[in-house]
């Protein structure tokens, strides 16, 4: 098995003396990011639960993989986010608001700041991958120097797009970073259910392209190995395979019990106590005298005021429309599209259904 990338250890610890460690503000950032990421996470929970936004998919414990990551970033880089992926997004510079519009069932939400190359979250699995890889060679033809992020799950690499995106990066040598977070469940399938090979990040042999195990809830491995990654996509070697070894402590979505498919209770708080991903940083930074309960207090209550001001915004919005589902899909739409838009916005009394 490809042994696992380790730089802090979840006791706070480095490893060894290791070069090209983010600086002390970028160190500081990265906590504070972890911290605003995990509050939006919480506060998001919550409205779903209380009718405030239709469904919701978690990220708790696989901050130090999506922060760690999209803070390697360059402002020109391609982000292609998964579901789960909005800590990426937000850090790459998607507002909060535009998240909480997307999780209300509001097409707004998947639009990108300016300037910014964020795409909107997919839902199919593994179809963003052939997407970053698209983005990347048209990047590497242009010679613009931005390369594509390209996120997924361990459940994505069971799909032929993975391998598709794979094989061509790898022969045309485009600048894609494939960030796995294996967070060791498809739903409620188990990795070792749906994969006889022990790793993803080995798979990457195959395409001969380097391919990394790391533990994905310690930040300065992610961004330790992102920046390798992204060096070696600016020097024009190619795509590299990065396999983050992470846990989500939550459901899949607000939509499912995890408790009917793993043993939940004592998993999740095994992950929250032994290997969290701010607190070994948090622990870490204290010892450096770079951070304290005061400077959290003041950070927390500010952020929890940002997300707040978010909301209100995103609430503000007028409500969505059902049928604005069938705009963008189609330039013409196709007549089995403009049937069921016909039937959704027929009056539910003609269905025979008590209004
Ligand atoms: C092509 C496709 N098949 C099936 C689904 C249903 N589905 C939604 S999430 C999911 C599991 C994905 O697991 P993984 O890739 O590990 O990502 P995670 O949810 O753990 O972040 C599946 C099968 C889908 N969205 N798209």
């Amino acid at each position: 098995m490809s042994p696992l990338y380790q730089v802090l250890t979840p006791e706070g610890q480095l490893v060894q003396d290791i070069a090209g460690l983010p600086d002390e503000a970028t160190m500081i950032k990265m906590l504070e990011n972890m911290l605003l990421v995990r509050l939006f996470d919480r506060k998001s929970i919550n409205l779903q639960r209380q009718g405030r936004m239709g469904t919701y998919a978690p990220f708790e414990g696989q901050e130090a993989s999506q922060v760690g990551s999209a803070m390697a970033l360059a402002p020109g880089d391609w982000l292609f986010p998964t579901y789960r992926d909005h800590a990426a997004a937000i850090v790459h510079g998607q507002s909060m608001m535009r998240v909480f519009l997307y999780w209300m069932g509001h097409m707004e939400g998947s639009i990108s700041p300016k300037n910014l190359n964020i795409m909107p979250p997919c839902v199919p699995i593994a179809t963003q991958m052939v997407h970053a890889v698209g983005t990347a060679w048209a990047s590497k033809l242009q010679n613009e120097k931005h390369v594509s992020l390209a996120y997924f799950g361990d459940g994505a690499t069971s799909e032929g797009d993975f391998h598709e995106a794979l094989n061509f990066a790898g022969v045309f040598k485009t600048p894609t970073v494939f960030f796995c977070q294996n967070n060791g469940f498809a739903i409620s399938v188990p990795f070792e259910q749906q994969s006889a090979s022990k790793t993803i990040a080995q798979r990457a042999a195959a395409y001969d392209i380097p391919g990394v195990r790391i533990d994905g809830n310690d930040i300065f491995a992610v961004w330790l190995t992102m920046k390798n990654a992204i060096e070696r996509a600016h020097a024009g070697e190619g795509p590299t395979l990065i396999e983050a070894m992470t846990y989500r402590y939550g459901a899949h979505t607000t939509a499912d019990d995890p408790k009917k498919y793993r043993d939940q209770d004592r998993l999740s708080e095994e992950w929250r106590q032994e290997r969290d991903p701010i607190q070994r940083l948090r622990v870490y930074l204290e010892k450096q005298g770079l951070w304290n309960e005061e400077k959290e207090s003041d950070f927390i209550a500010g952020a929890g005021v940002k997300i707040d001001a978010a909301l209100a915004e995103a609430e503000s919005y007028p409500k969505s429309r059902p049928e604005d589902m069938f705009k963008h899909v189609y330039a013409e739409p196709t007549w089995m599209a403009s049937e069921q838009e016909k039937e959704l916005v027929k009056p539910a009394k003609q269905e025979g259904i008590p209004a």
